[in-house]
């Protein structure tokens, strides 16, 4: 089952399918301990509107804060090392990526969110921009993960690589996120066969693409949750984002009118445009 959150209501999406969702609040839906039976239980007793959604998608996100997980692939890792080595920050990177605490850091508030279709921005002071693909889990205030959904963790690497402190500036600026398209319910986690793919398209020509699996992620999503939600509440729930696998060539930088593709197979493609 997929959840979409549309300008003119919510939608879930089961077999083909859609059925329109009471009430208003999104939030209300990702604060549910139940959501998955609570959905089931509206498909049951409702007749669906049809297969295609009514409306455009928005981003699946009302009150929730977004988070981020960092060098939890080793690729993540070797593209920091290289990016800070003038400025001697590489030794952090190596020992974040084997220490038991994760690096989490904070990414964005719902109105830097870009939903799907929607432009995501690069810094104006920034020379070097890649989107990060990423797995984002959606965690309800008791710190249970009721879904999944696809990110772009946008990141300035020029201004990441001159000083580790720069880290804020470098992740958190307008539109510097992006969710969507839905928000897939499911119980247990995603295979660790699942694909995470992003393709960079410019023009009409593919400039980079690339893949990988939940199978080279180095942390397990239950816990990167654990240490996020220590001493650390979330009253309306909140986006987790964990980390990305997949790091353009270094001589790669993101030009505006490019559009980022990211799939992840169960949940779907998020697409946007950089401004
Ligand atoms: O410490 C830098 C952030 C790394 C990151 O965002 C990632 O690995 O996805
Ligand atoms: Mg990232």
């Amino acid at each position: 089952m997929i959840i979409y959150k549309t300008m003119q209501g919510h939608y879930v999406e089961d077999a083909g399918q859609y059925y329109r969702l009471e009430g208003p609040f999104w939030d209300a839906l990702i604060m549910r301990d139940d959501l998955q039976e609570y959905l089931s239980d509206v498909i049951r007793k409702s007749q669906p509107i049809g297969d295609e959604l009514p409306y455009a998608m928005e981003a699946p996100i009302e009150n929730q804060e977004v988070w981020a997980a960092g060098v939890t692939y080793y690729r993540s890792r070797s593209a920091r090392i290289e990016e800070s080595k003038d400025a001697g920050g590489g030794d952090f990177y190596d020992r974040v990526y084997s220490a038991d605490r994760p690096e989490l850091f904070f990414k964005a508030t719902p109105h830097r969110v870009a939903g799907p279709n929607s432009k995501v921005r690069i810094r104006r002071d920034a020379t070097w921009s890649v989107p990060e693909p990423e797995l984002a889990l959606v965690v309800n205030p008791r710190g249970k993960i009721v879904g999944y959904t696809v990110g772009n963790d946008m990141s300035s690497r020029d201004i990441e690589g001159a000083n580790p402190l720069y880290l804020p500036q470098a992740k958190v600026y307008d539109k510097s996120c992006a969710l969507g398209p839905g928000i897939l319910i499911t119980q247990g986690p995603l295979p660790l066969s699942t694909q995470i793919s992003l393709e960079i398209l410019r023009g009409s020509k593919q400039e980079f693409s690339a893949a990988v699996t939940l199978a080279d992620m180095k942390r397990d999503p239950t816990t990167l949750v654990e240490y996020l939600f220590r001493d650390n509440s979330f009253p309306r729930g909140c986006f987790l984002l964990t980390g990305t696998g997949i790091v353009p060539p270094d001589t790669f930088t993101l030009h505006s009118k490019d559009e980022i593709r990211i799939t992840i197979a169960p949940i779907g493609t998020l697409v946007n445009e950089v401004e």
